[in-house]
């Protein structure tokens, strides 16, 4: 693919920043872990206010591509988990709360016939990541959707599911999405979209898919040009010393790699800040098939990252 100087594509990677306190009430997942056991945890996890919080990560999605729409990008990604953030760093065990952190069809089409508005208004392609629900299979997955400004959806269910099933009593854990979702065995399509000038193959991973190198080959068999990425990776993970060398070593250089082995441009786009109280290492970035970072997140907090 031949990309001159007259049909550029504008790549917004949308670092979001911490959801304000106001909704969480006191809740962290280091406190919930040191309460799960108690007969009031389930009123301790209600204390969490789940629709201001998706209201609240909506307005911050329609602000944040209107801005990239008037800086001309044809594109903006934001991370995994976008309208709820990383709730997977709470142990929950209690479906009524559990389901409220989900999209069903039909909640799901109401963010998607807002989001399309605008993406068709600004021709700009928007994916954002969200926790899905489907009532029918009762089936719950870790998903990330790309809306095409001519009206199609894509969506991708992730595959690779890190964490636990439940806590452990010897050691203190915040990830509990093998609890939560079913890992995808749908594979990692490759679809066609218009963007400009440009007929280009996109593809999509998350989060944890980007550990491994069969998501990359796949695409790269598939002749992907660009891979979207959202994410949320906590820094306080064991083997991470500082933050710079657990970005460098853990997060940039792997991708670096995978977009020179398979000739593709990726984006990585992360939930920066504190999520439910966990430290995230941020590092938003965008690379293209020759393995430079083209652009990354300077901050801890929102940002956005363009190339
Ligand atoms: N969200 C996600 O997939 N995070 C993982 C951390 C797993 S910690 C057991 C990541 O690879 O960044």
């Amino acid at each position: 693919m031949k990309i001159n100087s007259t049909n550029k594509i504008k790549v917004v990677g949308a670092q979001l920043g911490e959801i304000p306190a106001q909704y969480f009430n006191g809740v962290t997942a280091e406190n919930a872990f040191s309460k799960y056991k108690d007969d009031s945890y389930i009123d301790y996890l209600n204390n969490i206010d789940i629709a201001g919080i998706k209201r609240f990560n909506l307005r911050r999605i329609i602000s944040l591509t209107k801005k990239a729409i008037k800086n001309n990008a044809n594109m903006i990604v934001f991370p995994e988990l976008s309208l709820t953030g990383f709730f997977p760093y709470l142990y929950i065990n209690d479906l009524t709360i559990l389901n409220k952190f989900f999209e069903t069809e039909d909640s799901l089409k109401r963010v998607i016939s807002v989001l399309s508005k605008l993406s068709r208004q600004g021709s700009i392609g928007i994916s954002f990541g969200f926790a899905e629900y489907n009532e029918k299979s009762e089936i719950y997955y870790n998903t990330s959707i790309y809306i095409d400004p001519n009206g199609d959806t894509h969506f991708y269910r992730k595959t690779h599911i890190p964490g636990f099933d439940n806590p452990e009593e010897t050691k203190e854990v915040f990830q509990f999405e093998k609890k939560i979702f079913k890992p995808s065995d749908e594979g990692y399509s490759v679809f066609k979209t218009k963007i400009r000038d440009n007929v280009i193959n996109l593809g999509m991973i998350i989060c944890h898919d980007r550990r491994y190198n069969a998501p990359f080959l796949s695409m790269g068999l598939k002749n992907v040009n660009l891979i979207i990425n959202g994410y949320n990776t906590p820094f306080n993970l064991s083997f991470a010393d500082n933050l710079d060398d657990y970005v460098y070593k853990f997060h940039y250089l792997p991708l670096q790699s995978q977009a020179v082995s398979e000739g593709t441009f990726i984006v990585s786009v992360a939930r920066a800040d504190h999520s439910y109280g966990i430290k995230q290492i941020a590092g938003t970035c965008i690379i293209s098939p020759y393995g430079k970072i083209l652009a990354k997140s300077e901050n801890l907090t929102e940002e956005l990252v363009e190339a």
